[in-house]
């Protein structure tokens, strides 16, 4: 899956993102500034979450644009401690929502370590759009909820693309596995070849040459069938 983690400045996107991927990840900055990405790959349960962390100063809007481009789930970043922070969430939140209308989107409300963090309904008070979202009081420094964080949104992800993901699941290895797809779910070929390297590229399955046959990778079959049982960890 791909995940677009975005937020206003400094509310800790690199962070987090160095917090799932274990430190295995690239932040291009400047003096602790990210100005162009953050990218890190994490595994969970055996399927790769490939992680985008956007920069958070808004001049970087295109950069943003790009990173979010074909997204499956946004984690939106907010600082629960910095009040004057909130009008630039606002700006992010309306500018993510644009890029990626319908995407399952979870609000990681950050820095809930520190004392003066305010709790999840005072932050829904001074940000009403967030209205309607999860909210989960999470901390990139000590890693507290990051993967209960983490596995909500890819549930929430995977169920978005249930109807698809349990076709693949259900013909994977068959021979006329394409075929199938198209016919249970009513949809044209291209469209099906799109959803199928669509996951391709997420390391789901892989495409055989010509595109009639497919192989999903055995550790995420399950998930795929039954996405809850990411939440069962
Ligand atoms: N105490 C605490 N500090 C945090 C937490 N997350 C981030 N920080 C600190 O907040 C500052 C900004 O963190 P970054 O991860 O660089 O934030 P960012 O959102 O990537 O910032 P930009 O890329 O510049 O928008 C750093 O000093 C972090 O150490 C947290 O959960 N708790
Ligand atoms: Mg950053």
């Amino acid at each position: 899956m791909k995940i677009v983690v975005t937020g206003p400045y400094e509310s800790g996107k690199s962070l987090m993102i160095h917090h799932i991927t274990d430190g295995a990840c690239i932040n291009v900055e400047r003096r602790g500034t990210t100005i162009a990405m953050d990218h890190g790959v994490a595994n969970v349960d055996g399927m790769s979450v490939f992680l985008f962390g956007t920069p958070g100063l808004l001049r970087f809007r295109t950069m943003r644009k790009i990173l979010s481009s074909g997204a499956d789930g946004i984690i939106f970043v907010v600082d629960s401690v910095n009040p004057e922070s909130d009008a630039r969430a606002k700006l992010f939140f309306r500018e993510i929502a644009f890029f990626l209308p319908g995407v399952p989107c979870v609000v990681a409300a950050n820095k809930q370590d520190l004392d003066e963090a305010r709790p999840v309904d005072k932050l829904r008070e001074s940000m009403s759009f967030l209205a309607g979202l999860p909210v989960i009081p999470v901390s990139a420094k000590t890693g507290k909820n990051v993967e209960g964080m983490l596995r909500t949104l890819l549930y929430l992800s995977m169920m978005q693309w249930s109807s698809v993901l349990g076709k693949i699941a259900e013909y994977s290895g068959n021979t006329k596995g394409l075929d199938k797809i198209v016919k249970d779910l009513n949809i044209e070929r291209d469209r099906a070849v799109g959803h199928l390297r669509r996951f391709e590229l997420r390391k789901l399955l892989t495409l055989q040459v010509g595109d009639e046959q497919f192989h999903v990778n055995e550790n995420v079959k399950a998930l795929l069938e039954n996405p809850v049982l990411i939440m069962r960890r």
